[in-house]
């Protein structure tokens, strides 16, 4: 058996760095801010930290807009203060993972300014451009993720160009090789200082029809979704000839040592373990969402966790996800008890799990006034603003939370006076004891980390139990994911050791036969014989 790599064993981390600390005063979170904190994460127990795009931007996304794919924006810091960053956190043991953005750039980089020169310009085609339709107006009825048409008129060429997200981000031309060796490039100049590896954003995306056929219509439209859920997007994105792509990419980080390539992909099961690639060659982690969107019911998770991980294709290793910056919190999606469910579920699955900033400590969803309302979806489409979701990290009871000496960019949670890292980081009972906890048994015992799955049928309806296992060792994990009083049964004839208890307390206690689950109680049981 091929031994398994850090990426495998580990535990992601993402920082949205506006919102992790600012060290500045200027109430955005910074470089300098995350290395200043990386003595949590090592204390926390994770193992690498990806962090969200922190490029040269007019920030018109927050930094998914990208002006310069080399350089470090100046209200994150300097490339000085990353490499300090990055041997800061290597010195701990801590992988980086850069957050790169390949489907589009913004509009004030350099290479759309050149394509938007003129037809005759020899960037013009780095970018997609079409003419109006025969009748007038876009070429197609592609939409834009944020709302209203994905194609934008250039009075002064004539042309539509096509940006699947915000007019001021145009899509490249990812069949254009020229754009290809640019990208590569830029991912050799990050590896070269020693990124660990990347989260590349909507890579699903990067290929396009070539004929730029329309979308159908989608029969399952509902009303109160974003506008671009109208149409299934088999055209505008998933195409066949992305793979080609993602493996060139792979090829390129093959050359270094043991570096990732997360894909962010939002696509069914079915389609999204295609991104492993039809020979492992493309994504190591093609990002599970499955978590965010599934009914959270005992049931429901059960089967997931069964259909993924018989989908996976051999070799490919799994991954699971709570929650991230684009995405409802999980404690505001099922409530603070419940939460810690979440956090076994994530920690005892089998496969690499990435932790949102801020979960650990059960983080909510912040109201945002409409004078501070920030994302530029809110504004296309109110009700879809991802603001609740990225609020300053709250580190201790003192002003700004210790976040910023001047008022944060986004308000921070008004519990922050006792929902923070220093209030809650020695108290047994915490959900930042229970993930810190659940980390270092990951750590400990080979069979949380790499070990094989199974689901257990226990028949109690609201309760998920499954087991990991190895030669060594067998753990079992039971989760009550209801308000209610349940019975955990257990099979005959083995005893086993409480090791955690979501609650607190119970460890040590021996159980064989069955034991009460009290409302929300999830229990790591370790087999004694
Ligand atoms: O997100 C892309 C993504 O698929 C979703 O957030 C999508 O916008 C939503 O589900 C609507 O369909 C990535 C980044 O994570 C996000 O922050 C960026 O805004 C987006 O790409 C554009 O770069
Ligand atoms: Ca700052």
């Amino acid at each position: 058996r091929r031994p398994t790599a850090w990426w495998q064993r580990g535990t992601v981390y993402q920082v949205y760095p506006r919102s992790f600390q600012d060290t500045n005063g200027d109430g955005v979170g910074d470089l300098r801010g995350i290395t200043a904190r990386l003595d949590y994460l090592a204390w926390l127990g994770i193992d690498a930290v990806w962090i969200s795009p922190i490029f040269p931007s007019p920030m018109a996304d927050f930094g998914y807009d990208v002006a310069d794919y080399c350089g470090i924006d100046p209200l994150f810091g300097t490339l000085e203060d990353f490499d300090a960053l990055v041997a800061q956190a290597h010195r701990r043991r801590l992988k980086v993972i850069l957050d790169f953005v390949p489907n589009h750039t913004s509009i004030a980089h350099p290479w759309f300014q050149e394509a938007r020169a003129s037809r005759q310009s020899p960037r013009r085609d780095w970018y997609i451009w079409r003419d109006p339709a025969p009748g007038g107006g876009p070429p197609n009825n592609w939409l834009s993720n944020f709302g209203g048409p994905a194609w934008t008129f250039d009075a002064a060429s004539g042309q539509y160009y096509y940006h699947a997200f915000l007019r001021e981000q145009p899509d490249l031309n990812w069949r254009n090789p020229a754009v290809r060796a640019a990208m590569h490039d830029v991912l050799r100049f990050w590896l070269d200082r020693g990124v660990d590896g990347f989260r590349v954003d909507v890579i699903w995306h990067l290929i396009k029809d070539e004929g730029f056929r329309d979308n159908p219509a989608n029969p399952d439209f509902l009303a109160h979704e974003p506008e671009i859920n109208r149409f299934t997007q088999v055209y505008s994105a998933d195409r066949p000839e992305v793979f080609d792509v993602i493996s060139e990419m792979r090829r390129v980080l093959d050359a270094y040592e043991e570096r990732v390539l997360i894909g962010e992909i939002y696509l069914p099961i079915e389609r999204l373990v295609a991104y492993y690639g039809p020979n492992l060659d493309c994504a190591d982690l093609p990002f599970n969402f499955q978590l965010i969107q599934t009914p959270w019911r005992a049931d429901a998770v059960a089967e997931l966790v069964q259909n993924y991980e018989a989908a996976l294709p051999e070799g490919g290793w799994p991954n699971w996800v709570l929650g991230n910056h684009d995405r409802p919190r999980i404690a505001a999606r099922i409530g603070p008890d419940q939460a810690r469910i979440a956090a076994i579920l994530l920690l005892t699955l089998r496969g690499t799990p990435t932790l949102y900033y801020g979960d650990e400590i059960g983080l909510g969803h912040v109201p945002i006034p409409p004078e501070r309302v920030q994302d530029p979806w809110e504004r296309n489409e109110p009700g879809h603003g991802r603001d609740p979701e990225r609020t300053p990290m709250q580190w201790d009871d003192g002003d700004n939370a210790g976040f910023s000496d001047a008022e944060p960019w986004l308000p921070l949670s008004n519990d922050y006076r006792t929902r923070n890292v220093d209030s809650l980081r020695d108290a047994s009972g915490s959900i930042l004891t229970l993930y810190r906890i659940l980390l270092a048994l990951r750590r400990e015992h080979a069979a949380l980390a790499e070990g094989a799955y199974r689901t257990c049928q226990e028949g109690v309806d609201g309760v998920f139990a499954y087991e990991r296992y190895d030669a060594v060792a067998t753990f079992r994990i039971v989760l009550n994911f209801t308000d209610e009083d349940r019975i955990c049964a257990l099979p005959d004839g083995a005893a086993w050791t409480v090791l955690l208890c979501s609650h607190g307390g119970r460890g040590g206690d021996r159980i064989d036969g069955r034991t009460a689950l009290r409302p929300s109680e999830g229990l790591v049981l370790l087999r004694a014989d």
